[in-house]
């Protein structure tokens, strides 16, 4: 690692709205056709490890932490107190809370099952997780709904699981709206994540735009209440440009918390860490995000891989990550900054300025020029990306 160099400081690091998931950190390295490669993580380690590298600020899954069977009991409290020390030792926060809707056998058919009872129990385990939410000073809860999906088709029906869905998030936000005046706090934001498969076959609501429109349908009691997480892998999963995605969400003033990490099209959700894989992506999206103030947390919702060992996933998974993403956000600053980039764009903003504007072939001829900026734009974010603006030599 400090070969490597180009490394932050935890101080620096904290300055960034950087959050860490707790199932990223305890992530064992197992998966369906994978035993696991690395030992239990508890979230006293984990928020300790956090604190120690700069990541400022810490998430959970209710079941992350509290067995399924304590949920609700006494069990819940001593854990909530005990996470509350943790944090406040180490100086981090809670940024957000989420339910496990995916794991538990009670779920194999989804939290929107036509048995009544399931709906019941997914509605209090959303409210209890909003409970936890203000109880660790959360500003957000997150719904990737999971099995909201089917294997065979014509066993569920769409429209009536759809409906069913919403009234656990009107349960959330009813729980909320009554918490939130009972802490004196502000209601959390309630963001929807979206996968385009896994762990279902068929999904639902598999994609941001789908989310998008499913806020919009008129089955949520508080739609100004609810937002979205998008998770960067995830669209890339179906096939999207995820920085297209992100832009729809921006349009929409849903774009409220945001899943950092990087794999492939069309692949299952390898959930590699941010910049690995496409870094020429990643910077432009961050171009994006800085240019519209974003301002939400950016979740390291990856996996350290499984080659990497107990100690390397804080020595080593962590900590570059963060600094691949602090890097990367600097250059969408000096992309945003760039004269040349600005010249080109706003020279491609101008236009060629025909007067007749039914006049195609004057059009086309006016802009034939001006349109090769866009390939010089992309030159020059590749460029900014490898430093190449400020010369390099090898070997002349
Ligand atoms: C699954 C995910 C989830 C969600 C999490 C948030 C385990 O692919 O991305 O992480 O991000 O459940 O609620
Ligand atoms: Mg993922
Ligand atoms: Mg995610």
């Amino acid at each position: 690692m400090s070969a490597c160099g180009g490394a932050y400081s935890p101080e620096v690091r904290r300055r960034y709205f950087i959050t860490g998931p707790q199932w990223a950190a305890a992530y064992e390295g197992h998966a369906l056709f994978h035993a696991p490669t690395r030992k239990p993580v508890g979230f006293e380690d984990t928020i300790r490890e956090y604190a120690r590298i700069g990541i400022g600020h810490w998430c959970t899954h209710d079941t992350d932490v509290i067995p399924t069977g304590a949920l609700g009991k006494d069990g819940q409290e001593e854990i909530v107190a005990r996470i509350r020390k943790a944090l406040a030792e180490h100086g981090l926060e809670c940024s957000m809370v989420t339910t496990e809707t995916f794991h538990h056998a009670v779920w194999a058919a989804s939290p929107a099952a036509e048995a009544p009872e399931v709906r019941e129990y997914a509605a209090w385990r959303l409210a209890n997780t909003v409970k936890i939410g203000h109880e660790l000073g959360a500003k957000f809860a997150v719904y990737w709904p999971g099995s909201l999906g089917y294997y065979v088709q014509g066993a569920i029906e769409e429209t009536q699981t759809l409906a069913w869905y919403a009234e656990g998030l009107n349960a959330a936000c009813e729980a909320d709206l009554k918490l939130a005046a009972r802490h004196g706090r502000p209601t959390l934001k309630h963001c929807m994540e979206a996968k385009p498969f896994e762990p279902q076959a068929e999904i639902l609501l598999p994609t941001s735009d789908a989310m998008l429109s499913f806020i919009a349908s008129g089955l949520l009691t508080h739609p100004e209440m609810v937002g979205l997480n998008p998770e960067y892998l995830h669209e890339l999963m179906w096939g999207a440009a995820p920085r297209a995605a992100l832009a729809r969400a921006l349009t929409a003033g849903k774009l409220w918390h945001f899943d950092i990490n990087d794999g492939y099209r069309l692949k299952h959700d390898v959930d590699i860490a941010v910049g690995l894989v496409n870094p020429l992506d990643w910077l432009n999206v961050l171009v994006l995000l800085r240019s519209h103030g974003y301002n939400g947390p950016f979740n390291l919702d990856y996996k350290p891989p499984r080659t990497t060992s107990n100690h390397g996933v804080f020595a080593v998974s962590f900590p570059t990550a963060v600094d691949r993403f602090i890097t990367l956000w600097e250059m969408a600053g000096e992309a945003i900054a760039d004269p040349v980039i600005a010249e080109a764009t706003a020279a491609l903003k101008a236009g060629g300025g025909v007067k007749d504007t039914r006049d195609a072939e004057a059009i086309v001829a006016a802009n034939r020029e001006l349109l090769t900026l866009h390939e010089l734009i992309a030159h020059r974010m590749v460029q900014i990306l490898i430093g190449q603006h400020r010369g390099r030599t090898f070997s002349v």
